[in-house]
C-alpha cells in the first residue's frame, strides 16, 4: 500500500505516470486502474472527518442559495477539498496527480470532490456527471471504508466516446436497460464492475457512463475527485440530475465561482477561484 505518510516527495515522479500501454487502454476503454493508495487507517480518518462535517455541504439549487454559501461558511456539495484537510491531501497526492497529468497534461485543476455514502441495497442510477456537458476531464474514484467489488462502481467501457448521456431524462437503474441504450452507439457494449477494494483508486474519463448497486451488507464510502484543465471556466449546475441531458438546459448561478485547487502546473487563464491551504476565501 502507498501510505499517505510515506514520504512520497523522494520518489522519482516519472515512475508514477501512466505507461504508454495504460494510456492507450485509457483512451480506448475510458478507465485505468486499480492502483493502491491508502491504508485502512487513512480511509477511516477521511470518513470520520467527513462525517463530523457533512452538514456544511449543501445542494445549491437556486442562485439565492449560491450566494448564501460563502456568507454562511457552507460549501456546495462538490467542495470536500475546501472543507476537509484530508481530502485536499489525497487530491494533491502525487500517486494520483502524476497519473492524471499523463492524461490532462501539466496544468491540472481539481474542480470538484465529494465523499459518497451508499447504504446496502442502494442503487445509483446510470448517468454521466452533468458538468461534463460543459467541460471534459477525469474522475478519480477512491474506495474508502466498505468498498469491495460488491459495492464498487460500474461502468460501460468505451462510453466516454459516445459524448452523450445514457438517459434522455428517464431514470435507468438496470444494467440491461443501459446496455440497450449503449447499443445505439456501439457494437456489443458491456457493463463492468470495477473490482475495487478499500484504499484503491481507479481513474475514468469524465463523460463515461457509470452507476452503482451496493449489493454488499455494508455501507460503502468513496471519495470522488474531479480534475480538468484550468482553461475551462468552472460553474455549478442548478438543474436536477436528469435535466440537461442534451446539454442545453443546464442553468448555473450567477456570481458564484466554485473553489478549485491547482494541483499541478500553472493557471494562466485566471478565470477560476483558486484556493490554497484548505481555505475557502
Ligand atoms: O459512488 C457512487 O455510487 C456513484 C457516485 C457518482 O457517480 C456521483 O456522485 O456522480
Ligand atoms: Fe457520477
Amino acid at each position: 500500500m502507498e501510505s499517505m505518510n510515506s514520504g512520497h516527495e523522494e520518489r522519482p515522479q516519472k515512475t508514477l505516470r501512466l505507461s504508454a500501454e495504460e494510456l492507450s487502454k485509457f483512451r480506448l476503454r475510458g478507465c485505468t486502474g486499480a492502483y493502491s493508495l491508502l491504508d485502512s487507517d487513512d480511509c477511516l480518518k477521511i470518513v470520520t472527518e467527513y462525517t463530523s462535517q457533512k452538514n456544511v455541504f449543501i445542494k445549491v439549487k437556486t442562485s439565492k442559495a449560491a450566494s448564501a454559501v460563502n456568507s454562511q461558511r457552507k460549501y456546495w456539495k462538490k467542495s470536500a477539498h475546501a472543507a476537509l484537510q484530508r481530502v485536499e491531501q489525497v487530491a494533491r497526492h502525487p500517486v494520483i496527480v502524476e497519473k492524471v497529468k499523463s492524461i490532462l497534461g501539466e496544468d491540472v485543476l481539481l474542480w470538484g470532490s465529494s465523499v459518497i455514502v451508499r447504504r446496502p441495497g442502494r442503487i445509483h442510477k446510470w448517468h454521466t456527471d452533468r458538468e461534463h456537458f460543459w467541460w471534459t476531464g477525469v474522475t478519480v474514484f477512491v474506495g474508502l471504508v466498505g468498498t469491495t467489488p460488491e459495492s464498487s462502481l460500474k461502468v460501460v467501457p468505451g462510453s466516454h466516446r459516445y459524448m452523450r448521456s445514457p438517459t434522455k431524462g428517464e431514470r435507468i437503474d438496470q444494467d440491461a436497460e443501459v446496455l440497450e441504450r449503449a447499443k445505439l452507439y456501439s457494437v456489443d457494449p458491456t457493463v463492468e464492475t470495477i473490482g475495487l477494494n478499500e484504499g484503491e483508486f481507479f481513474i475514468f474519463d469524465g463523460p463515461m457512463w457509470h452507476g452503482s448497486n451496493n449489493v454488499s451488507n455494508n455501507t460503502r464510502f468513496a471519495l470522488l475527485l474531479q480534475y480538468t484543465s484550468p482553461d475551462y471556466a468552472i460553474r455549478i449546475p442548478l438543474t436536477g440530475d436528469d435535466e440537461g441531458a442534451s446539454g442545453q438546459e443546464l442553468q448555473t448561478p450567477e456570481n458564484f465561482s466554485p473553489p478549485c485547487l491547482l494541483v499541478s502546473g500553472t493557471d494562466s487563464f485566471n478565470q477560476n477561484r483558486l484556493i490554497t491551504g484548505n481555505r475557502c476565501d
